[in-house]
């Protein structure tokens, strides 16, 4: 493409538009962008609270390609692994990886998002804030923009629109009045609400700092990410109806009778709990599907915009990031917009649509089975076939969160794996009478190589 014609106007200056906007105007881009939102660093963020997110390698690995892995880093908190609170009482740490060098990440949303705004203007993309896109003439390359402080109206001519404007993407919905998407979007029949442990009075944390805290209740469950100065945020996922739900604890007392009773240790952490519950909205979870994620080489969407998901994985902005690295590929390496945004999207649908699939299910696993004894006897034995099988049987959380193969040959491989574990541990209530040889045969024969995984 030629140089002095290449403009791109990317909708949404959030994770997916800030870091695509580095990485474009490193390699010439102009690059403009559109937020609906004021600017992070002039008013403060939001209400001021603090939200954190799990960064695994797949979006460290964007950040360097960006430059801004050492700013992030700076600040993250190491959570080796999920320490898992008891219903009972008691807690128990469960590794994610083999050591320090598999661990995670917690990081806060709000400096992030404007560490990357700050390295965008830097390489020299130009970012205008309170401007919402609200509609768009394809075929003139005109869209209109409203400043919603006084909702007056501002129009702009475009070459190409990225639509990094998440999960109500504005662009997406302009998109599908003028083609045909195929969009679907699934509600997951549960909703999230926030809470906060503050520090200790002396600053510290109260709990332990290098672990994701997760309470597994069953139908529903309470989780906790630390933040660098001695917070956590909690999120509590409940479903939307039935007997313990959003529909029958509605009110601040309501939520202190339901952490009495099943998150009795950490009621105690939470000292706004009613202040908390009644001021934060509940959050609507669900999964995005559509058919087509581009328009010509007039628009593509990319992050949650194309395939928002449920958060369970804690791989949403991580496969946001990586969506970046790869349309910035395709933009170097085709001829046009329209094959740039084509091959895009046949690289990137069907990994999307398998961290979808694997989001799902990791709620059920979380909230259900991490406190379950046959789930720890398959853990045991995925460790050992880990050992036993370098480079061949490679734990799902391992494929997902340390490596960065694609996530559709995780979830193939993953599934491979799950019959296997399930079928080995059958009747068995320890390691001690598995019949290894049948195994290791059984292994071989089932999983290929994969390269750079020992
Ligand atoms: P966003 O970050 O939502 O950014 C969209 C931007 O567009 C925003 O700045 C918005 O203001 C702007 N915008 C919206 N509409 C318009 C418009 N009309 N015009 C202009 N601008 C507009 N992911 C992880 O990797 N790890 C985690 O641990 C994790 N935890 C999560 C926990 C919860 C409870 C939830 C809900 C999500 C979690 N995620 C996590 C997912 C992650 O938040 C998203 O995948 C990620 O934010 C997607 O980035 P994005 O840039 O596509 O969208
Ligand atoms: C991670 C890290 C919101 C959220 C974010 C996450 C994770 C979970 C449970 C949740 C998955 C896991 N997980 O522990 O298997 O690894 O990001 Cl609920």
């Amino acid at each position: 493409m030629n140089a002095s014609s290449r403009s791109i106007t990317i909708i949404g200056a959030g994770l997916a538009g800030g870091l695509l906007a580095i990485l474009l105007s490193r390699k010439g881009w102009n690059v403009t962008v559109y937020e609906r939102r004021g600017d992070p660093r002039v008013k403060g963020y939001e209400s001021g609270r603090s939200i954190n997110l799990a960064l695994a390698e797949r979006g460290r690995h964007a950040l360097r390609q960006a430059d801004a892995e050492d700013a992030v880093m700076a600040r993250a908190v190491m959570m080796r692994g999920r320490m898992v609170h008891f219903l009972e009482g008691g807690e128990q740490l469960q590794r994610y990886g083999r050591d320090d060098s598999e661990v995670i990440w917690s990081i806060h949303r709000a400096d992030l998002n404007v560490t990357l705004l700050n390295l965008a203007e830097g390489a020299g993309a130009k970012i205008h804030f309170y401007r919402r896109l609200h509609t768009v003439d394809f075929p003139a390359g005109y869209a209109r923009f409203i400043d919603d402080r006084d909702d007056s109206p501002h129009d702009i001519r475009f070459d190409t629109l990225i639509g990094a404007d998440g999960a109500g993407s504005a662009l997406r919905a302009a998109m599908s009045r003028a083609t045909w998407l195929g969009e679907r979007g699934e509600f997951l029949g549960h909703s999230y609400k926030e809470l906060e442990i503050p520090p200790a009075p002396d600053g510290s944390f109260r709990i332990e700092p290098n672990a994701l805290h997760i309470w597994p209740r069953g139908d529903y469950m309470c989780i906790a990410l630390p933040n660098d100065a001695g917070t956590f945020t909690v999120t509590l996922f409940l479903p939307n109806t039935g007997p313990t739900s959003f529909a029958t604890v509605r009110s601040g007392d309501e939520a202190r009778a339901l952490f009495e009773r099943d998150f009795a240790d950490a009621l105690p952490l939470i000292p706004n709990l009613e202040r908390d519950w009644e001021h934060h909205p509940p959050g609507l979870l669900g999964t995005l599907y559509l058919d087509r994620w581009h328009l010509g080489g007039r628009a593509v969407l990319l992050g949650d915009a194309a395939h928002a998901m449920v958060p369970f994985h804690g791989q949403g902005m991580n496969c946001a990031f990586e969506d970046c690295v790869a349309l910035a590929a395709q933009l170097e390496a085709q001829d046009d917009l329209t094959s740039a945004y084509a091959a895009f999207e046949a690289e990137r649908k069907p990994n999307a649509a398998a961290i979808q699939a694997m989001a799902l299910e990791n709620y059920t696993e979380m909230r259900d089975r991490v406190d379950d004894a046959d789930f720890l006897l398959q853990r045991q034995l995925e460790q050992q076939l880990q050992q036993r099988h370098p480079g061949r049987f490679v734990p799902h959380y391992t494929m997902v969160t340390f490596m960065r193969i694609p996530y559709a040959v995780a979830l193939e491989r993953s599934e491979v794996q799950r019959k296997l574990l399930r079928e080995a541990t059958q009747g068995h209530t320890t390691l001690a009478s598995i019949d290894w040889i049948t195994l290791d045969q059984r292994v071989h024969d089932a999983l290929p190589l994969l390269e750079d995984a020992a």
